[in-house]
């Protein structure tokens, strides 16, 4: 008991405390924004950071998160690709005695006792805020082409839901065509100019709602391209709210955007580290804040 309080004024790299981090990807602007903040704060922390980008892929992570199993890391954070797949993985990390936690993305398994927490937003609310915002615009009566995210992704699946709870509110609102475009401008662009041929130019189409800023930036690409006018005669709108998008919504070439926030490391070190020192049952979701921009 005595030594401790003095090894502790050795400063935080004594202690440093080794976690392993699988990230998604690099997909879209937001992605590599969240992976340099998680980095940049692993320093103020004192954490030392594994860092693993699975690039899309599940099979991965799952190689990522076994790799951190057998270097026995203090924890383990996981942004997973798609919500399916991890019972097997995280009863390996349980065995191993190593706490995992989920950012981000969120996933499907039986037995929720397998992760400690997820800090994350709430993706169900910012489809409702998006739906939202549109049922005001348009008066309630609105065709929609929609742009999803990547199949099976936490983000997809909830923020799809979102909306449609809401705009299933208002009888005059309608999905009349929707398709992945994997969360990437490229897949936002081609996506869109499908959507064009099939709806002859978007004939009677009054918004694209896009599961993130990047599919927008595609969309909005694609929709010049053919001579048409994002965000005046087809409001645009999509979740994020990345530097990029800020731009088309000065330039009106987007209409509105649901704020992800992407400097979460501040809520997610502190909570991690906590546990570690202290593992105490947590609450099974801590919700960042999620807030809708417009032009104005
Ligand atoms: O909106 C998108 C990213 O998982 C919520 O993933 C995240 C989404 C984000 O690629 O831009």
């Amino acid at each position: 008991g005595v030594a401790l309080g003095a090894i502790a004024l050795a400063g935080p790299s004594a202690f440093a405390q080794t976690i392993g981090f699988s990230q998604v990807g690099s997909e879209g602007d937001w992605r590599p924004a969240f992976s340099a903040n998680m980095q940049e704060s692993a320093k103020d922390y004192g954490v030392d950071l594994k860092f693993a980008n699975a690039q899309g892929k599940q099979e991965e992570q799952l190689r990522a998160v076994r790799a951190f199993i057998a270097q026995g890391v203090d924890a383990i954070i996981i942004a997973p690709v798609v919500v399916t797949g991890w019972d097997q993985v995280l009863r390996e990390a349980r065995d191993a005695e190593i706490p995992v936690f989920l950012v981000d993305r969120d996933v499907d398994v039986e037995d929720k006792s397998l992760y400690v927490t997820r800090i994350s937003a709430d993706f169900n609310l910012e489809g409702k805020l998006a739906g939202a915002w549109l049922a005001a615009e348009s008066k309630g009566d609105c065709k929609i082409v929609e742009l999803q995210g990547t199949t099976g992704s936490a983000p997809a699946i909830e923020r799809k839901k979102g909306f449609e709870a809401v705009i299933g509110q208002f009888p005059a609102m309608e999905i009349v065509a929707t398709q992945s475009g994997d969360f990437t401008t490229e897949g936002g662009k081609k996506v869109m100019e499908a959507f064009i041929k099939s709806t002859d130019n978007l004939d009677g189409i009054c918004a694209s709602f896009a599961h993130n800023d990047n599919m927008q930036l595609g969309a909005i690409q694609a929709m010049k391209e053919a001579g048409l006018n994002p965000g005046k005669d087809v409001q645009m709108v999509s979740v994020d709210y990345v530097p990029a998008i800020k731009d088309a919504l000065d330039d009106g070439e987007a209409n509105a955007s649901v704020e992800l926030r992407s400097a979460v490391g501040e809520f997610i070190y502190p909570v991690v580290l906590d546990y570690i020192k202290n593992p105490a049952e947590l609450d099974k979701w801590i919700v960042i804040p999620s807030d809708l921009h417009t032009a104005d």
